[in-house]
């Protein structure tokens, strides 16, 4: 059996989302921008996908919903902008960020450091949550922007983005919510908090990869990250991607569509998976299941490595992961657990399981099977477990 359970590195394409993005390949495949038919036959229906864009996060049409290449691109977009239009001319020298974001956000952070820009970093508390208090004590007049997401792509724990967005424009602040772990597993609604940038990328939800957007609040429109064309209203210049916005506009409706009807079961099999993970002792979650997401546990089996764990599991069909698939190849601690101030031993421990609306009791069934015989065989061959007594041991 195959079961793939990484859904928050990234999603499967939807049969529907495809279907969709077909004719863009070899039939509709004008240049938007050109003066022909071929050009033509490509408008309505990318009309359609920014209407189902700009409806999938409730952004009044006066905004701007951008598409860009990816996540990533949105993220350093916002950051370096905020550089350009307030930084670099004296007006601001301060940004605000968590310390357990996205490396698109932090690895962009650090690199404004190194240029002068202070950055703070607020930090998660021991269920791996943001406090949204702790940014008061941060905040100074000089601060152009904060920057925390909506949702934690390790934990899934969702964070206080509503008041957080309160405290910022108390502050005359600009605030950036990457909400790319967000979309389409918990409501999402750009009217429904004070937000200037919003970030999220397709193949998250079931879209295909190469396609995110940056929502931009009306009035706050950043200095291109690209510049070269009139594309998307000049803030964003290339030739669009007419396929990837079609499937992106495809998959954001459905996703939304199935917050109601499908997030539901996931959650049950997310629990069902969780509860009998648990029962094996010296078992951790960190995050309270009601403040996370509903498809994504970070489990840590004491004694157990997270890598040797994803070898077993992936010997077994099993797809999990011990972190963002961007840093796998190095042999390091989980960065939330870390951010906890877990003991190392534990850090190393971290396992995600991430479903999706297409995972099946009978996947979830097989995965609790092989994750118990994993952790039955790593912890017999563990020498941090098996020869430690248990009274010594203390909760992470
Ligand atoms: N922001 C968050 C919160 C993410 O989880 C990711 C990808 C990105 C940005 C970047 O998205 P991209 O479309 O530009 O690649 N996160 C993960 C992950 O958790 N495991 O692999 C990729």
């Amino acid at each position: 059996m195959r079961v793939y359970l990484d859904n928050n590195a990234t999603t499967m394409v939807d049969p529907q989302v495809k279907k969709a993005m077909d004719p863009f390949f070899l039939e509709l495949y004008g240049n938007p921008n050109s003066l022909h038919d071929f050009a033509r036959e490509t408008h309505a229906d990318l009309k359609l996908a920014l209407e189902r864009i700009y409806a999938g996060i409730n952004a009044p049409k006066s905004d701007s919903v951008v598409v860009t290449s990816c996540a990533t691109e949105s993220n350093n977009w916002v950051l370096k902008s905020i550089y350009f239009d307030y930084i670099i001319n004296g007006r601001k020298d301060h940004i605000v960020v968590s310390e357990v974001e996205h490396p698109s956000i932090i690895a962009t952070a650090k690199y404004l450091e190194s240029l002068g820009v202070k950055v703070s970093y607020l930090p998660i508390n021991s269920e791996g949550l943001i406090e949204a208090d702790s940014l008061r004590s941060v905040i100074t007049p000089k601060t152009a922007l904060v920057s925390v997401m909506w949702a934690n792509n390790e934990t899934g724990a969702i964070f206080p983005v509503q008041e957080i967005g309160e405290i910022c424009k108390e502050h005359g602040v600009l605030f950036h919510t990457d909400a790319v772990q967000a979309i389409g597993k918990v409501k999402v609604d750009v009217q429904s908090l004070h937000v200037d940038y919003l970030t999220f990328s397709a193949h998250k939800f079931h879209g295909p990869k190469g396609v995110g957007a940056l929502y931009i609040k009306k009035g706050k429109e950043p200095t291109p990250c690209l510049h070269g064309g009139e594309h998307m209203g000049g803030l964003r210049s290339g030739t669009l991607n007419v396929p990837g916005i079609v499937g992106m506009g495809k998959a954001i409706e459905l996703a939304i569509d199935s917050l109601d009807f499908e997030m539901p079961d996931v959650q049950e099999l997310r629990d069902k998976l969780e509860d009998a993970l648990l029962e094996i002792e010296d078992t951790f979650v960190v995050t309270p299941r009601e403040k996370r997401t509903p498809n994504t546990i970070l489990i840590s089996f004491r004694g157990v490595e997270g890598e040797a764990m994803l070898w077993d599991l992936n010997r077994a069909g099993i797809a999990a992961s011990t972190g963002s698939a961007c840093a796998s190849e190095d042999l390091e601690s989980n960065p939330v657990m870390e951010a906890i101030g877990a003991e190392a031993d534990l850090a190393h421990t971290a396992v995600r399981f991430s479903l999706s609306r297409f995972t099946t009791e009978e996947e979830i069934d097989y995965t609790i099977e092989k994750t118990k015989e994993a952790v039955k065989r790593l912890r017999s061959i563990s020498s941090s477990y098996a020869y430690k007594p248990k009274e010594q041991m203390s909760e992470g």
